[in-house]
């Protein structure tokens, strides 16, 4: 490998300057209008578009808005631009698609478009609840002139419709006005899904800036309709950007079945808390205090780059819901294009939505841990396996037989000493992007670089690397994990960075660490340690358009031999995901 790359992006790991240029927080009345699209080349319309991730037939999607399952129905609402492929001020929507397995969708009208005073300029992110008596309503922020952000209801017209087709804006809308001392009314929005209290009142958080904090502002309510604000927040702090879309949710350590918020939570409970932050979905663990009610996060961590991340790359404003069908706690999230603006106009499409993931707790109750939902497992083809690899150092084994542009690939290194582990500094931790950069794939380590080379060109001018690195620090082991994008297009425009997270590994006791990468076209999402760190990252590998086949390789780049007890890689099918009929 080479970290230096001919496109002239390579070796430029800060996150921001090449992103999109919309800017999500806050989000303001400047951002630029929709542009006409122009000829669209069949290359970009077909080449990068996912074939089992969840995307629209066309046009701009971002936040997940609202999730349920209901009358054998999953839900996913969607902030959408009906018109055309890019972000507008004033033209957000809400989309709707249904399934039955979270796999294939179908897209139905949307649910509400930008029509009244308390949302004339969008709709944005809200939370869908089940109310005790089984009726599902919808809690969204509406934009009202001047970027005033108010929170409205919403109700099913036919509840017994259980593709809740139909949906009416309350007439009493808006139930939540931006009325709070200290409160920059553009900064209040993203109500979560409701929760029932011990006095069985519900609950809701709204993400918010209050003078100079950054907080979950806590409302209560008897019937859903009249909303009270709580005196002080379910948390705050002042020290980093607007939580958009916070997500609250409890869950039991070393259990992955889920919790239903609207019913009392079990003792031995613990909560997480999520802000979409910047670029980021980060998150707490801590205790619901039920008598302060408010959340206490169990160790307080003043600087918020060091919180805990659903997934450290192109992923953002995540949303889970309680799955009752499984008794699961799901989430999702976004991922967004990061070409540039004139190739999604010219696509017709951006944005994208993950897999959903099961979401639950580590044991040692600090982490929360993911993995794609079995259903996708329904995708799986082409089955290829092999056991007992061996891999010395630069040694790279190609894995044949799957598409290599739509698989599943699950793999286990075992290592084979770990006393080649170099020591950790903790100072890594603030900027794992840029120990990605630093320690890349050619850079030879104790333990490690190893793992997957994927959408690799046959002279290797493009490929993208997911790959893991041990850490000795003190009496644990510190496991770094990145997603490489620096070679993984030799088109100038993409934004490529080397996304990376660490995750901490009790490597006395186990020695294996798996990896988890669905390959979907233009997506990849990775998963390490058994889902303790995860990687989204959008690509677009010119060997994709052009040659139509790429390698993929298993690969050790350490001093140490690493052994692969077990490679197994499927070719995906696609999905039927928001088909247009005809
Ligand atoms: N997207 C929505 C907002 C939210 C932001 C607008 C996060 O409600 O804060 O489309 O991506």
């Amino acid at each position: 490998f080479s970290n230096s790359s001919s496109n002239g992006s390579g070796g430029r790991c800060s996150l921001c300057p090449q992103s999109p240029e919309v800017s999500f927080c806050p989000l303001s009345p400047e951002v630029s209008p929709c542009s006409q699209s122009p000829e669209v080349p069949y290359i970009v319309s077909t080449t990068y578009r996912t074939a089992y991730h969840f995307q629209p037939p066309r046009n701009w999607i971002n936040d997940i808005s609202g999730l349920m399952y209901y009358k054998g129905i999953y839900h996913n609402f969607y902030q959408y631009n009906p018109h055309c492929a890019l972000w507008c001020w004033g033209d957000i929507a809400w989309g709707h698609s249904v399934s039955t397995d979270l796999v294939n969708w179908i897209q139905l009208e949307p649910v509400i478009e930008p029509d009244n005073p308390s949302d004339i300029d969008g709709c944005w992110t809200g939370s869908a609840t089940i109310l005790s008596g089984g009726q599902p309503v919808i809690l969204y922020t509406g934009v009202s002139r001047d970027n005033c952000q108010v929170q409205n209801l919403l109700f099913p017209k036919n509840p017994s419709d259980p593709y809740l087709r139909e949906w009416t804006k309350a007439g009493n809308n808006p139930v939540i006005q931006p009325v709070v001392p200290g409160l920059n009314r553009s900064c209040f929005r993203d109500p979560t899904t409701g929760w029932i209290g011990p006095d069985g009142l519900w609950r809701i958080a709204v993400g918010a800036q209050l003078y100079s904090y950054n907080a979950a502002l806590l409302y209560k309510s008897e019937d859903f309709l009249s909303w009270t604000r709580v005196d002080h927040p379910l948390y705050s702090h002042n020290l980093s950007n607007m939580w958009e879309c916070p997500d609250f949710f409890a869950v039991l350590p070393g259990n992955n079945s889920g919790l239903d918020m609207s019913v009392s939570i079990p003792r031995g409970a613990k909560h997480a808390l999520k802000m979409s932050v910047g670029y980021f979905d980060k998150y707490l663990i801590g205790v619901y205090d039920l008598k302060r009610d408010a959340f206490v996060p169990d160790t307080i961590v003043d600087d918020c780059r060091l919180w805990l991340r659903i997934d450290y790359g192109d992923f953002y404003a995540s949303k889970s819901f309680f799955d009752s069908k499984k008794g699961r706690r799901i989430i999702w999230g976004w991922s967004q294009e990061a070409d540039c603006r004139s190739d999604d106009v010219a696509k017709g499409w951006a944005g994208i939505h993950t897999i959903p993931r099961t979401i639950w707790l580590d044991s040692d109750g600090k982490q929360l841990l993911q993995w794609p939902v079995d259903e996708i497992e329904s995708l799986r083809t082409n089955e290829i396996n092999h056991q007992g690899l061996e891999l010395n150092k630069g040694d790279m084994f190609e894995i044949n037989g799957v598409d290599t542009f739509q698989a599943d690939v699950e793999i286990y290194f075992e290592l084979t000493s770990i006393n080649a582990a170099e020591p950790f500094d903790p100072s890594w931790l603030l900027d794992p992007e840029k120990h990605c950069c630093e320690a890349g794939a050619s850079v030879h380590g104790g333990i490690g670089p190893f793992g997957l080379v994927i959408l690799a060109s046959n002279n290797m001018d493009e490929h993208t690397v997911v790959h893991f690195r041990v850490y000795k620090s003190q009496q644990k082991y510190m496991i770094l994990m990145c997603s490489d994008l620096r070679r993984s297009s030799i088109r100038p425009s993409p934004y490529t960075p080397a996304y990376g997270g660490f995750f901490e590994l009790d490597l006395a006791k186990e020695r294996k660490i798996s990896l988890r990468t669905l390959i979907d076209r233009s997506a990849v999402e990775s998963f390490g340690g058994g889902g303790r760190v995860c990687i989204t990252s959008r690509v677009y590998p010119a060997v994709l358009a052009d040659v139509g086949r790429a390698h993929m390789y298993a690969f050790n780049n350490g001093s140490a031999t690493v052994r692969v007890p077990q490679l197994s890689a499927w070719t995906m099918r696609n999905a039927h995901v928001n088909v247009e009929n005809g």
